[in-house]
C-alpha cells in the first residue's frame, strides 16, 4: 500500500516505526490516516522480524484529534456508515506491543489512539486531553472508558467534562504514561524501550500483552484462568526450552519465535 499520511520505517532491531505525517494540521486523524495506520500495523503484525512497534507524530503534535473538517457536515447515519470503529478495533487487536511516543498535543482521537497503544513515552511538552465537549460532542473511540481506567473517575470526568488539557507530569502522576523524557529525545527514548521489548521471547511477549489486556474485560477469576492457560501454552514453544537452558548454561538466549 502507498502511504500518503504516514511514514513507515523498515524494521530495525525488531522495531517497526510508524510516523503520522500531517504536520500542517497537527496530525489530525482523517479517515485516510486511520486506514493507513491500520494497514501498517497489520503489515508489522504479519512480519516475523517485527517484535514491537513505535507510533509517533512530531515534536508539536502526536495528533490533535480526529479531523474536524471531515466531520463537520456529517450526520449520524453518515458517521455510522463510515464505520470508523472497525478500524480502531483492528488497532486494539494488534498482537505485538505498540509504544506511543507522544510530544505536543494528544487530543480527542489522538489521546484515544495513544491510549490504544500499550505504553506511552511522553515528552515533557506533551499535552493530553479530550476536548470534544468544546465542539459539541464527546469522546467516541474509548476516551470515556480507557481514560477512566487509566486515571480514575475523578480526573477522567474533569478532563472529558471541561476539555482541560493535562501536562505530561500530571499524566505521569495519574498513571496515564510510563515516563516523561526531554522533548529532544522523546522518540529515541521510546525506541530504546521498544528495542528492549523486542529483545525478549516473541511469543511470550504477545501472550503477555494479550493477558494484560484481558484484565480489562474479564473478572479476576476469568483473567487468572486465561493467564494460566497462556503460561502453560508457552511450554510448547522452543523458546521456553531455549530460555531456561540458556539460564542454566549462563548464556544469552537465542530466540526463534517458535
Ligand atoms: N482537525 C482538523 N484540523 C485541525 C485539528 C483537528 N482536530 N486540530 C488542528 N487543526 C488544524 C487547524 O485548523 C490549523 O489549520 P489551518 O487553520 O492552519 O489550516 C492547524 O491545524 C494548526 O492549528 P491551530 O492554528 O489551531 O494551532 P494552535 O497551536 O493555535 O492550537 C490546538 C492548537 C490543538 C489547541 C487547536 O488546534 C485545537 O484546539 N485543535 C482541535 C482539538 C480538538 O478539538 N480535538 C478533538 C477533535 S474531535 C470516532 C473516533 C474518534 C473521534 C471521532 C469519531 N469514531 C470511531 C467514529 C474523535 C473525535 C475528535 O478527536
Amino acid at each position: 500500500m502507498e502511504y500518503t499520511c504516514i511514514l513507515v520505517t523498515k524494521p530495525i532491531d525488531g522495531v517497526g516505526v510508524i510516523q503520522i505525517n500531517r504536520p500542517a494540521v497537527l496530525n489530525a486523524l482523517n479517515l485516510q490516516t486511520m486506514t493507513e495506520i491500520v494497514a501498517a500495523l497489520g503489515e508489522f503484525d504479519a512480519d516475523t522480524t517485527v517484535r514491537c512497534i513505535v507510533l509517533y507524530g512530531n515534536e508539536k503534535a502526536f495528533a490533535a484529534g480526529a479531523d474536524i473538517k471531515e466531520m463537520t457536515g456529517a450526520d449520524t447515519v453518515e458517521m455510522m456508515k463510515r464505520d470508523q470503529f472497525a478500524k480502531w478495533e483492528k488497532i486494539r487487536t494488534t498482537k505485538k506491543p505498540i509504544i506511543a511516543a507522544v510530544s505536543g498535543f494528544a487530543l480527542g482521537g489522538g489521546c484515544e489512539l495513544a491510549m490504544l497503544c500499550d505504553m506511552i513515552v511522553a515528552s515533557d511538552t506533551a499535552k493530553f486531553g479530550q476536548p470534544e465537549i468544546n465542539i459539541g460532542v464527546m469522546p467516541g473511540a474509548g476516551g470515556t472508558q480507557r481514560l477512566t481506567r487509566a486515571v480514575g473517575k475523578a480526573l477522567a470526568m474533569e478532563i472529558a467534562l471541561t476539555g482541560r488539557m493535562i501536562s505530561a507530569q500530571e499524566a505521569l502522576s495519574a498513571g496515564l504514561v510510563n515516563r516523561v523524557v526531554p522533548t529532544n529525545v522523546f522518540f529515541e527514548e521510546a525506541l530504546a524501550l521498544a528495542k528492549e521489548v523486542a529483545s525478549k521471547a516473541p511469543i511470550a511477549t504477545m501472550l503477555v500483552k494479550e493477558a494484560v489486556l484481558k484484565s480489562f474485560s474479564s473478572t479476576l477469576e476469568g483473567g487468572l484462568e486465561f493467564e494460566r492457560k497462556n503460561f502453560y501454552m508457552l511450554f510448547s514453544t522452543e523458546d521456553q526450552k531455549e530460555g531456561m537452558e540458556a539460564f542454566v548454561e549462563k548464556r544469552k538466549p537465542n530466540w526463534k519465535g517458535r
